[in-house]
């Protein structure tokens, strides 16, 4: 019986239009780019869209900054963001934005419906402001020493130093990052959305089969509390003008918090394609049988699993489906890091030229459908995609074709589809693609690729025992010949088959121009051999380590000491958390004050067991002492350093690293690499003490 086609809206997390797509982001698109794909190779129908997220306080203060209208720099950013998707083959059918006037309308009608039911309350709340910008300030806008441990320059939610979390209000010298004006409290109504009736449906949402992973449910379990317990709280949905977002209806200068109109943005994206090809965006929507299907960062699963689903559910809109939440990205192991030049853009990735399947493939080998984190082990991604997509997979057509070129006209032999041999191979090649298909609907893609990788290495045992270059030296061996390089090119026409949802470029090129179809493969497609081929031609080369290091390069930030911790480095980016302004050449001198420049002492320095570059010092800046792990050991006798007196970012946030927190930094030179020319220390002139400012 064939199986019930499936109707499917997937969405993947709306990345926000304040920055540049970067590895990071590109985990969870790279996943729901697969599952669409081998979705649609079954033959199911699948609406695949996105947006920019646009809305919120940190787009309209970059707007400013850069001297554009938020208008314009949504627009830019909105080119940007395809682009790089694009450029990743992921895929969308449409791409559209959250300052749209679908999304406008969506949003007032979830609102109105809210409102009509009661589920939405007005009350009075005190807030911190600017005076001098006049304007309130979320969180992240706000800085002061932390209220626990005195550490100064800590954010408004919580301290980088001593981890601790606090209202923006406990700060003490609390200033404004926008005009550095000590905020005000101030008084003001806000709206918000009654979450706290929603407890016993997001119960039953929550646990229904198939919306959430294990993982995820065991979280909001945590946030909803036992049966008869109520955890939640109210919704804040508004927010004051100024703003860039749409404002409330009937509530003139309220304007509705970016979190409530941005996943109605997947409704808008979806609307608005709908318009275009005709669809019933309505019917869609009302029909039980068709699915909708968000794919997220793990950091916006609150939004997602318990916001989301209570607004549509209570405004009469379809309810998710499921909900898959993906892990944030790591490289060798860190956190990204622009310092390091881990901050990887996609930009640049593709700019300089690595092929865009390479990291496809990666990030799929390493995906299992949970929320694990994913490490990008720089090393390892060269080795692997070597080794498996070029020495295994793309070998076998590089060494069989030729022959069947040569001597056969590009004819395959095919044997008799009743033969045990002909069973055999179809069957082979069908049994395999039922478990691969079982493996990529779970989203195990890992696991899709590991099987995946062992028939290649049978292929390429066969043909290295048959020799098939040996075979070709003798005429009287023609038949064998035939025989052994179709059976190796039937192997990777089924390989090429499985590897399509990952590699789709690479697909449609074999499906094509090798072997000459005029569509691309769908998964039926194993269940008929190939009876010919066209000349090979190249398909894809190895990564050669050089452009791994020209990529870091690449990202390498001038300044090596960021001056804020960019929250940026997580996957996925909540906005009011995060102040990332569009790069530009030069800093203004506010920025350069930003970075707190220390005479520090270095009381204490050591080797690190295990550390292969890393000193750890203990430095002296007049108060508490600091520990610093430095790559400086290639330059310096640990006996040598201490003693003396160096410079070192005091304010940099800290960072743990395998072996300890690291506290800061110290100031070297040293050229690109930081191995052919040396290291350098810096030290100030005799006179200086510790703890001075240097300006
Ligand atoms: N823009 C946050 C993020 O990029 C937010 C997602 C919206 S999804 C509706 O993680
Ligand atoms: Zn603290």
């Amino acid at each position: 019986m064939p199986e019930p086609k499936r109707r499917l809206l997937v969405t993947n997390a709306l990345p926000y239009a304040n920055g540049a797509i970067h590895l990071g982001h590109l985990v969870g698109y790279v996943q729901a780019d697969i599952w669409v794909r081998h979705q649609r190779m079954h033959g199911h129908t699948v609406h695949y869209v996105c947006a920019d997220d646009t809305h919120g306080t940190p787009i309209m203060l970059s707007a400013e900054k850069a001297g554009v209208t938020p208008e314009q720099l949504i627009a830019r950013m909105n080119r940007e963001h395809a682009r790089d998707f694009r450029g990743f083959h992921v895929e969308f059918d449409n791409y559209y934005t959250t300052h749209s006037e679908e999304n406008r309308e969506l949003a007032y009608d979830i609102y109105r419906k809210l409102k009509a039911k009661g589920l939405i309350a007005v009350r009075t709340i005190e807030q911190l402001y600017d005076p001098v910008k006049g304007m309130f300030l979320p969180d992240r806008f706000v800085k002061g020493e932390c209220p626990k441990c005195g550490a100064k320059d800590q954010y408004g939610d919580s301290c980088e130093v001593c981890g601790s979390t606090y209202a923006a209000t406990d700060l003490k010298n609390p200033y404004s990052v926008v005009s550095n004006a000590k905020p005000v409290l101030k008084a003001s109504e806000h709206y918000f959305f009654k979450l706290t009736e929603c407890v016993e449906f997001l119960r039953r949402w929550t646990q229904a089969p198939g919306h959430l992973q294990p993982e995820a449910l065991n979280k909001m379990k945590e946030w909803l509390g036992e049966p008869g317990e109520n955890k939640l709280s109210d919704w804040d949905i508004s927010r004051d003008a100024p703003y860039f977002g749409f404002e409330i209806p009937d509530a003139p200068g309220k304007y509705f918090y970016v979190w409530l109109d941005a996943p109605i943005g997947y409704l808008a994206s979806f609307k608005n394609y709908c318009a275009k090809q005709k669809l019933d965006f309505d019917g869609f929507l009302r029909d039980a049988g068709t699915e909708m299907v968000h794919f997220i960062g793990k950091d916006i699963l609150y939004f997602h699993a318990l916001f989301w689903p209570a607004m549509v559910a209570n405004a009469g809109y379809k309810t998710p489906d499921a909900v898959h939440a993906n892990g944030f990205l790591t490289v060798n192991g860190e956190k990204m890091s622009k310092s390091r030049g881990t901050f990887i853009t996609a930009e640049s990735y593709l700019q300089l030229g690595l092929n865009p399947e390479w990291l496809r493939y990666y990030y799929a080998a390493k995906s299992n459908g949970t929320m694990e984190d994913l490490d990008l082990s720089l090393d390892d991604f060269v080795a692997r995609v070597n080794s498996d997509l070029i020495g295994k997979y793309i070998n076998i057509a590089s060494r069989c074709a030729g022959f069947l070129t040569k001597y056969f006209d590009g004819e395959l032999s095919l044997p008799d589809p009743s033969s045990h041999d002909g069973k055999n191979l179809i069957h082979g090649a069908t049994a395999t693609g039922q478990l691969l298909k079982e493996l990529y609907r779970q989203r195990d893609f890992s696991k899709a690729l590991r099987d995946t990788m062992a028939a290649a290495d049978r292929l390429n045992v066969a043909i290295n025992d048959a020799r098939p270059w040996d075979l070709a030296r003798d005429d009287s061996k023609r038949k064998q010949l035939h025989e052994v390089c179709s059976t190796a090119i039937h192997g990777f026409y089924a390989l090429s088959i499985w590897l399509a949802p990952v590699l789709p470029e690479t697909a449609r090129r074999v499906a094509r121009e090798f072997f000459g179809l005029k569509r691309d493969f769908v998964w039926e497609d194993l269940k008929v051999l190939p009876a010919r081929i066209n000349p090979y031609t190249h398909l894809m080369t190895r990564i050669d380590p050089k452009q791994i290091d020209a990529l870091i390069e690449a990202n390498k930030e001038s300044l090596q000491a960021a001056p804020v911790q960019h929250s940026a480095q997580r996957h996925a980016q909540h906005q009011e958390q995060t102040v990332e302004t569009i790069p530009s050449a030069t800093i203004a001198i506010e920025d350069f004050a930003k970075v707190d420049l220390r005479v520090a002492r270095i009381v204490k320095a050591e080797h690190v067991e295990g550390a292969e570059k890393l000193l750890k010092l203990t430095l002296d800046l007049g108060g508490p002492t600091r520990t610093v792990f430095a790559g400086i050991k290639s330059a310096y006798d640990p006996a040598q350093l201490e003693g003396r007196l160096t410079v070192m970012v005091a304010n940099l946030a800290p960072r743990k690293m395998k072996f300890g927190l690291s506290e800061g930094m110290v100031l070297a030179a040293s050229d690109a690499e930081g191995k052919t020319a040396g290291i350098y220390l810096l030290s100030p002139d005799s006179g200086a003490q510790a703890g001075m400012r240097v300006k």
